[in-house]
């Protein structure tokens, strides 16, 4: 895609989410159906694949050949990057949406051929739009965000990560995390991954790390986060793949090699 096709498929899209934003906030008040999915805590409503729908339908009207990957099964099976695809999380933060009726995100990126060209996650009720176009820069509403801090410490950080990680897990020994969230300033829990990735952007928060996010958790948030100087890679400093799911550090580059070397320090499983 051109510069002017960009442009074209970036207003479009930001209309697209702003709408179904609205079509959310005007019924957040709605007796709700709630039903799980991979465990009791997996929670899907009628507003997610609603939601969903929205957009799986106009982008299939609108631009026939692009495809789409989407949580709620209205996308496409794709093998490879190719092409234009959007990367689609209607309702990101369910269990937000559910108990809490707010801090929960609709979260768009529009990759071309594997590279992130635009991102859009939007705090629907809160009515705040975190955007970015590839070497443009990133916005919250119509405000440009800074370039992360390049002298941020370590020990000055706040971290965002969820309580799974201080528990027995897969992937580092509890003790090296009970150690990492002992050394830095703060933690913080938003239950929104698209949230997490817009407060790393904005700088209010220098790091998220998470288990097992998929695409649709993240696409819009790299395309931000990218933006303002920040890194994604897996929770090891690996290249993420967008077409499985993957542990994910998104953070200050400033910050990532202390992270990363937490484990090896002092100690993998
Ligand atoms: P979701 O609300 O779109 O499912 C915090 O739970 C974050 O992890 C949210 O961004 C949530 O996205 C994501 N997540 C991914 N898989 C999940 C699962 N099986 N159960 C709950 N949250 C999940
Ligand atoms: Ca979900
Ligand atoms: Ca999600
Ligand atoms: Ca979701």
């Amino acid at each position: 895609m051109n510069r002017e096709q960009r442009d074209g498929i970036f207003q479009q899209a930001k209309e697209w989410v702003l709408e179904a934003g609205k079509a959310i906030r005007d019924k957040i008040n709605d007796p709700l159906t709630v039903e799980t999915k991979s465990d009791p805590n997996d929670l899907v409503t009628a507003m997610d694949r609603d939601t969903e729908y929205f957009f799986i339908t106009r982008i299939k009207e609108r631009y026939p050949e692009h495809f789409i990957i989407s949580e709620e099964g209205y996308g496409d099976e794709l093998q490879a990057l190719e092409g234009t695809v959007w990367i689609i999380d209607p309702i990101d933060g369910t269990m937000n949406f559910v108990h809490q009726k707010r801090n929960f995100a609709i979260s768009v990126g529009i990759y071309q051929d594997g590279v992130g060209e635009i991102g859009f996650i939007y705090d629907v009720m809160a009515d705040q739009l975190y955007s970015a176009r590839k070497g443009e820069g990133a916005y919250k509403n119509d405000t440009a965000l800074l370039p992360l801090d390049k002298q941020k410490h370590f020990q000055e950080a706040i971290l965002g990560l969820n309580h799974f990680w201080l528990c027995d897990n897969r992937l580092v020994d509890e003790k090296v995390m009970q150690h990492l969230v002992k050394t830095v300033r703060g933690t913080r829990t938003y239950g929104s991954a698209a949230l997490e990735f817009a407060a790393v952007a904005e700088g209010i928060m220098d790091g998220y790390m998470t288990m097992d996010l998929a695409p649709w958790d993240i696409a819009a948030g790299i395309v931000i986060v990218n933006e303002v100087g920040g890194r994604t890679t897996n929770a090891f400093g690996k290249p993420i793949n967008l077409l499985q799911k993957n542990s994910v550090l998104t953070c200050n580059p400033a910050i990532m090699d202390s992270i990363v070397s937490h484990y090896t320090v002092k100690g993998r499983k």
